[in-house]
């Protein structure tokens, strides 16, 4: 694929990742009112060249402009990081029922972790984008998870994913412990800002 091909290949793909970065917006917005937010942060990218025809070739494509549009959902990522667990299940509802947009595939890595200790809720969305010669779905690879599932991830990316290590048995078990420990660790922030929530539900009842 030369540079000239994969700049008209991504425009799109970049189209659809602003539009689909616009729902998640208005979604942290109207979710819980204006008290507070289920989104700590959201990060995108488009695919890198290099990795477009990496990943092709691991399929046995050939790097081409076609195979890429053809064969590859996450040409387009979405991370968004959220507070806690019950975010993530909400946020993924509330997209699931936006009826225009459509759910090509979804795992849900958070109710069946990967045996390495990976927790993510992963969905690929198509999200229609309107141009002047054409109207089209393209696929946004949308990865949500809380703050300790970021941290656990990109440390577990940085260190172990793909990588051949001479002690990397020992490795994966302690991050896997590292999971569980964050896990817990969680569910801890989780039960205080329940007690807070609860708090605040009260004290307004008893004021109104
Ligand atoms: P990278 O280097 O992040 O781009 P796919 O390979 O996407 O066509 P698959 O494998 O069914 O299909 O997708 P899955 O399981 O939904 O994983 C997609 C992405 O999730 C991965 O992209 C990673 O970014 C992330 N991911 C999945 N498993 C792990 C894991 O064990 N550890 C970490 N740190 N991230 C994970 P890529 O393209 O594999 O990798």
């Amino acid at each position: 694929m030369t540079n000239e091909q994969y700049y008209d290949l991504i425009v799109p793909y970049q189209d659809a990742l602003n539009l689909l970065k616009a729902r998640l917006d208005v979604l942290n917005h109207s979710m819980y009112g204006n008290k507070s937010h289920p989104i700590h942060n959201i990060q995108f990218r488009i695919k890198q060249k290099a990795s477009i025809e990496e990943k092709l070739k691991r399929m046995d494509l050939q790097g081409s402009f076609m195979n890429a549009k053809e064969h590859l959902q996450d040409i387009a990522g979405i991370r968004v990081i959220c507070y806690f667990e019950k975010d993530v299940e909400l946020l993924a509802e509330q997209l699931r029922k936006q009826s225009d947009l459509i759910l090509v595939k979804e795992k849900d890595y958070i109710t069946n972790p990967k045996p390495n200790g990976y927790r993510s809720f992963h969905m690929i969305l198509g999200i229609q984008v309107y141009s002047m010669e054409s109207t089209e779905y393209y696929p946004v690879e949308v990865q949500i998870r809380t703050i300790g599932m970021d941290f656990w991830a990109s440390m577990e990316h940085r260190i172990c994913y793909k990588q051949e290590r001479d002690n990397k048995e020992e490795i994966q078990r302690e991050l896997l412990r590292y999971a569980e420990i964050l896990k817990e660790i969680e569910e801890g922030f989780e039960g205080y800002n329940e007690q807070n929530q609860n708090e605040k539900a009260r004290l307004s009842h008893k004021t109104n």
